[in-house]
């Protein structure tokens, strides 16, 4: 750590004189309209690049600009500002870790003010009934969008600099990848963005060969009354907006410099812009974690998974498995792209770089592994922090000394007895993937790797079993439409209500999720199609209490899923689809009281009614003509199965 800041102070001084340089003094070679570039230079753009960067500058005005290299020098330089506007705190009880507090008022994705732009709403959103607001995504139109942009950008860098950051969702160079130029006003997204992606010159270099890029532009806002709240933490929630413009490939964002309303690359351009992309190509983008399963006969598989927004996908994508002989490894915790081979494998890669977690509820107890990774080279957001320089959260009551004085997420002392939480539910850990020790060998291979299952899954405190399997391809694709899940913090609604969260994509679709449906229903006429399969490890019994142990226990439930897809016998029918035969599932050594017929069981009430939800669902959401016929078969047969019940 000493070294690491007495290194900045030799960078300050020099990038401060540059900035009080006027364009004149660097001969208006190194200059965007007028405006100077303190770092990096004009002559590694490549047309298209510079031409956004002036189009930004002209909208924006900010004060410099700051074209970003990637480099470890940057990022210290970057830190130490950060530091002195009061932005981060050194943890110094770690190795170059962080801890940014957020304003209160920006601290989870806003999904209320997310937009997808099309000429045609019926492009973007389904047709819903006019007297239901879709739930399916938020339509806008061109010139609402541009009036949008008109109304917030003019001037909101003036004062600040300019950030341009080069990157690649993907591997760099890699035929999967997908390159991003993100222009943003702050710089916590930049560090975030070097943790999350791969980031910096060699990124402006691969775009000489191909010189396709999605255009992001962020600003964390200048609020109209010119009043910013929080010094260390500028923002305008009032007016925060993110828009998507699939046919331009190009994201706005105003007014949020949190997780997915500001890390461009990761929701905006890798599920909303990304599943566009897809779409065209015929490939899949989906909120998905990858991992690696070997079994005790040293076969491994690869499957992904879909849960909603903090349901369990760092969880188990790091998972330590409690089954003997079983090994996990991890590929990605968040978004997975998949495209069949020329041979008609499914393959997936994860275009990330990095972990941006739930910090709450993580733990050595639950999830070693990620305890293992985020103590080195890490930002957290809105964690607690301890007298020792450390960070703190919900969860980790069995790790931190008796004597230590904990401060509370909002800066505040805090005292355990308050009733309330001293990290903010949302709080998180972006770590770079590599620090992860059980990160899967092939987790950047640029063929990605070979699907054998896919899982969907949620929070569902009743009714729904620990594990079922889909009777087909079609049928899959029905219970992934069918998804439903209780809230979470992860964005703002308030509660523990049910929402129905198909593919745990709703807030990330970006187009019409009928034309989703189909895509993915004709998934099966282009190579081989995984088994499916949905999980939910949130059921609870009559005492409230969680029903299944969760976490490293949840490799039985995998154990079952390898077995199925090797074809084992270990099932029986069911009226919503195979579960383990009353043998099926390997309970040996299992310490945790669990009543395995409860857990299966599928209650006949329970199901009439979620049915009746799904279907009200569909109709209000969506028109005949949106809703593929297959989907609506499966759901007449559902009905019928489970009216036999
Ligand atoms: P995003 O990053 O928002 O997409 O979330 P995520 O899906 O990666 O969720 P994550 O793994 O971070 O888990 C969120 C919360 O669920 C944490 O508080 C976990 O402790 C809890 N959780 C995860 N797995 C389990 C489980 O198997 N059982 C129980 N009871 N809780 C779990
Ligand atoms: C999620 O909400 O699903 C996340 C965090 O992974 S964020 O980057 O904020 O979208
Ligand atoms: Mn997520």
């Amino acid at each position: 750590m000493p070294e690491f800041h007495e290194n900045i102070q030799t960078f300050v001084p020099i990038y401060e004189k540059k900035r009080n340089q006027s364009p004149t003094d660097f001969g208006l070679t190194n200059h965007i309209r007028g405006v100077i570039v303190t770092n990096g230079t004009t002559n590694d753009l490549i047309p298209e690049v510079k031409s956004f960067i002036e189009e930004a500058v002209l909208l924006c005005q900010p004060d410099d600009i700051h074209i970003c290299d990637g480099s470890e020098r940057e990022n210290r330089l970057l830190l130490k500002k950060l530091q002195e506007n009061g932005t981060i705190l050194p943890l110094p009880k770690y190795e170059n870790c962080w801890l940014a507090r957020t304003n209160p008022r920006d601290v989870a994705r806003v999904e209320s003010k997310t937009f997808i732009c099309t000429e045609r709403k019926e492009d973007a959103v389904p047709t819903h009934k006019l007297f239901e607001t879709g739930n399916l995504g938020n339509w806008i139109s061109p010139d609402d969008m541009n009036m949008a942009i008109r109304l917030r950008f003019p001037n909101c860098m003036k004062g600040r600099t300019m950030y341009v950051i080069p990157y690649s969702m993907g591997p760099v160079g890699s035929p999967l990848s997908k390159i991003g130029i993100e222009i943003t006003d702050s710089a916590y997204v930049v560090t975030s963005m070097r943790i999350m992606t791969r980031m910096g010159k060699p990124v402006l270099d691969s775009l000489r060969n191909n010189s396709e890029f999605v255009k992001c532009l962020h600003s964390v806002g200048s609020p109209a009354n010119g009043v910013i709240e929080m010094e260390s933490w500028p923002c305008d929630p009032e007016r925060t907006i993110i828009l998507h413009k699939p046919s331009e490939n190009l994201i706005v964002s105003y007014g949020s410099g949190y997780g997915g309303n500001s890390l461009l690359g990761k929701k905006c351009f890798a599920l909303r812009i990304g599943s566009t992309i897809a779409k065209r190509e015929g490939w899949l983008a989906e909120h998905m974690l990858i991992m690696g399963i070997t079994n005790p006969k040293g076969e491994k598989k690869y499957i992904t998974a879909a849960f909603p927004s903090a349901c369990g996908k760092t969880n188990l994508a790091m998972m330590t498995p409690t089954l003997p002989g079983y090994k996990i490894e991890c590929v990605g915790d968040d978004i997975a792209w998949m495209k069949f081979d020329s041979e008609g494998v499914l393959r997936a890669i994860n275009p990330e770089n990095g972990f941006f977690g739930v910090a709450p509820g993580t733990s050595n107890s639950t999830n070693p592994i990620a305890m293992q990774s985020i103590f080195k080279n890490t930002i957290f957001t809105n964690v607690a922090s301890t007298s020792d320089g450390g960070v703190y959260w919900e969860g980790m009551e069995n790790e931190i000394d008796e004597n230590i004085d904990i401060t509370d997420w909002l800066g505040k002392k805090w005292n355990k007895n308050s009733g309330k939480p001293a990290a903010h539910p949302n709080s998180r850990f972006c770590t770079p993937a590599s620090n992860c020790p059980i990160i899967d060998s092939a987790w950047e291979d640029p063929k990605g790797v070979p699907i054998s299952a896919i899982l969907f899954g949620g929070r569902r405190p009743a009714g729904v079993p620990l594990v079922y399997e889909a009777n087909n391809w079609t049928h899959g694709v029905f219970i992934g439409a069918c998804m439903r899940s209780e809230a979470t913090a992860a964005a703002e609604h308030q509660g523990k209500v049910i929402m129905h969260d198909p593919f745990a994509m709703r807030p990330f679709f970006g187009y019409n999720f009928g034309h989703y449906l189909s895509h993915w229903l004709s998934m099966e006429k282009r190579g081989k199609v995984p088994k499916i399969f949905h999980v939910n490890w949130f059921r609870k019994g009559s005492d409230g209490k969680f029903m299944w142990p969760g976490y490293g226990e949840n490799s039985r439930v995998l154990d079952w899923i390898v077995r199925r897809i090797d074809g084992e016998e270990c099932y029986r029918d069911s009226a919503i689809g195979r579960i383990p035969t009353i043998n099926g599932l390997n309970l040996n050594n299992l310490e945790y009281n669990v009543n395995i017929s409860e857990i299966f069981s599928i209650p006949k009430d329970f199901w009439i009614e979620e049915i009746k939800n799904i279907q009200k669902y569909f109709h209000n959401q969506m028109s005949a003509d949106d809703l593929p016929y297959e989907i609506f078969d499966q759901l007449n047969a559902l009905s019928r199965r489970v009216e036999a019940l």
